[in-house]
């Protein structure tokens, strides 16, 4: 059969997988969620929004004759990917997630491990830092507990309502970042603790080799649990995955 593809999107790896998916001349479309205000141009044809949980994904498979989804969603999208998987289960369509490995710390890298985003606001409870926490926007409220920091914020869109810290900068950007303009922006604002989710892949790497380069500490969110899955961890590896799972696409 020939190829429709749904991507489930929002990384610099799904982007880069549309632009050799659009190459290749795979059809295929983007799915995004719709946080935020204007998602970066694809080379693919986008769509925008939830799809209305399992059954909604499920019934969308089967509207648009979808023959293969790829997750290339963020590892924090927990909820996405369950529901990937149990969608494309009830719809016999196959899946293959896109993934990036976890960062690992180097040996100058002063890491405090947390399992997720409660154990970040705990590891916050004590005296009063300079924090750059770039977490993004939708986890902000249950960081108010400690509202004795500074906090650098960095998010995509201006917040809709102003952040629950007395003594904070908003800063709004997108990735991918420099690990040269995190520095610059981590010494400007005096910062002496970073939050960062492991989030894996380059697009949010700069922070952490800037942490490093200034000998600061960074607490860790480690991801959370996803359901088992196939996995790829290249576009090439997907691109061979839909030359040989039930296509007409000569090898
Ligand atoms: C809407 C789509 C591309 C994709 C680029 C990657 C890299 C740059 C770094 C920091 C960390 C953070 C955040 C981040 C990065 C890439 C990638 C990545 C982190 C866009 C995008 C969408 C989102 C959603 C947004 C979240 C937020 C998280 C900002 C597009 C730009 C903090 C994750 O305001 C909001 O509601 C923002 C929500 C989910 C996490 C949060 O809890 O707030 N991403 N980010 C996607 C959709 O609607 O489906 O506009 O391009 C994509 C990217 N953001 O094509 O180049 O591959 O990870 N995204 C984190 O890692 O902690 C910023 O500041 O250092
Ligand atoms: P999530 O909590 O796992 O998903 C919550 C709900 O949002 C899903 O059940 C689905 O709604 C909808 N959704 C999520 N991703 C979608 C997509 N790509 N296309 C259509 N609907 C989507 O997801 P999240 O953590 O909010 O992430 C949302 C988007 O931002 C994803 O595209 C992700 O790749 C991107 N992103 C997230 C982070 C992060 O830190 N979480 C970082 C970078 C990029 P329905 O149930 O109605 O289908």
């Amino acid at each position: 059969m020939t190829p429709n593809l749904l991507v489930l999107g929002g990384t610099t790896e799904a982007t880069a997988l549309c632009r050799a998916l659009s190459e290749a001349g795979v059809a295929g479309t983007i799915s995004f969620a719709g946080r935020v205000a204007r998602p970066v141009r694809q080379p693919l044809p986008q769509r925008i929004g939830g799809f209305g949980g399992i059954s909604g994904l499920r019934a969308y498979l089967q509207r648009e004759k979808i023959t293969h989804v790829v997750d290339a969603t963020h590892p924090f999208a927990a909820r996405m990917s369950a529901n990937a998987v149990a969608a494309c289960a009830q719809a016999d369509v196959p899946l293959l997630a896109l993934s990036r490995a976890p960062w690992q710390p180097q040996v100058s890298d002063s890491w405090i491990r947390v399992p997720d985003m409660a154990g970040a606001v705990a590891a916050l409870n004590g005296p009063a830092r300079r924090v750059m926490l770039a977490i993004g926007r939708m986890h902000l409220q249950e960081f108010a507990p400690n509202p004795q920091h500074f906090y650098l914020l960095r998010l995509v869109d201006p917040p809709a309502n102003p952040p629950p810290f007395p003594d904070h900068v908003v800063l709004v950007d997108r990735g991918p970042f420099s690990e040269a303009g995190d520095l610059a922006l981590m010494q400007r604002h005096k910062i002496d603790l970073v939050v960062s989710k492991n989030a894996g892949g380059t697009g949010a790497y700069a922070k952490i080799a800037a942490a490093r380069a200034l000998n600061l500490p960074v607490i860790m969110i480690d991801r959370p649990a996803l359901p088992p899955r196939p996995e790829a961890h290249a576009t090439a590896q997907v691109l061979d995955w839909i030359a040989h799972r039930g296509t007409d696409l000569g090898v």
